[in-house]
């Protein structure tokens, strides 16, 4: 059995799928790709993934992508391994729905703000030409679009917008974290591991303003115990490479 991820900082969607291998126990390699000189974007990589994007595992030659789909491959190849899902129709439906609210409704809305504060920093920083070649390298035409995006800024509004959904989102797992110690009830699953990649870990950080101490307690609580789990922080110390100078929120948690 052959396990090998590729991946980028762990942060978001390479946490996401770093921190279910370690939790499992499952040996793999670490292929590390880097995002900031567009390696997700070279031939070798887009004929691992077409779509041009990590995290991506390869098990014994089988593609899997999406960092979602994934962890369930995970769970669904190795039943031996200790689960992070409920197993239980109704624990895995509970389960599921967090996991698609994060994916459809949270994720792309830190997104926007990190892209906006690191990868627009990135982006300017590269010669007029050589940008517009690197972005018809792109598949993904979402993707190219939010390249293009960081590079001018996202507007006042878009990012008011964004915010206001984190927001939203806070208020609700903190609502959920009433009487239930994990996301999906009473076991830590793969819902917990997607809050915490994309939004739990970092939302303090990224929004002051929000005074989520204040705000958001319990997420503050559940926050600090995902932390602390020890395949947390052996996922939360895979190598960071980006430059010191751009890490200012995304400086992760440890
Ligand atoms: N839906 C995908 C999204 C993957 C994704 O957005 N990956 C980001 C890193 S967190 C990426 O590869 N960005 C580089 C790019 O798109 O150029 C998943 O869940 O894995």
């Amino acid at each position: 059995m052959a396990l090998k991820l590729y991946h980028a900082e762990p942060l978001a969607n390479s946490l996401k799928s770093m921190a279910p291998l370690f939790e499992k126990q499952l040996p793999f390699e670490s292929i590390y790709v880097n995002l900031h000189k567009f390696e997700q974007h070279e031939s070798w990589f887009l004929a691992i993934n077409p779509e041009g994007q990590v995290p991506v595992l390869d098990h014994d030659g089988t593609i899997v992508t999406h960092s979602t789909v994934i962890n369930e491959y995970l769970e669904d190849a190795f039943p031996d391994a200790p689960p992070l899902r409920p197993n239980t129709p109704a624990g895995n439906a509970r389960m599921r729905y967090w996991n698609k609210f994060v994916d459809e409704h949270v994720m792309n809305h830190v997104s926007m703000h990190g892209w906006h504060r690191l990868v627009g920093l990135i982006a300017r920083k590269i010669a007029a030409g050589e940008f517009e070649q690197l972005m018809e390298r792109i598949p993904l035409p979402d993707q190219r679009r939010k390249w293009m995006a960081a590079r001018s800024g996202f507007s006042e509004q878009q990012l008011a917008d964004a915010t206001a959904k984190i927001e939203y989102a806070v208020d609700k797992v903190e609502r959920q974290l009433d009487g239930n110690p994990w996301l999906a009830g009473e076991s830590f699953t793969l819902a917990d591991i997607n809050f915490y990649s994309h939004c739990g870990m970092m939302v303090e950080r990224m929004f002051p303003e929000m005074e989520i101490a204040k705000r958001a307690p319990r997420l503050v609580e559940w926050r600090d115990r995902v932390t602390v789990r020890p395949a947390m922080q052996q996922a939360l110390t895979m190598p960071d490479h980006t430059e010191p100078g751009l890490r200012t929120w995304s400086g992760h948690a440890r």
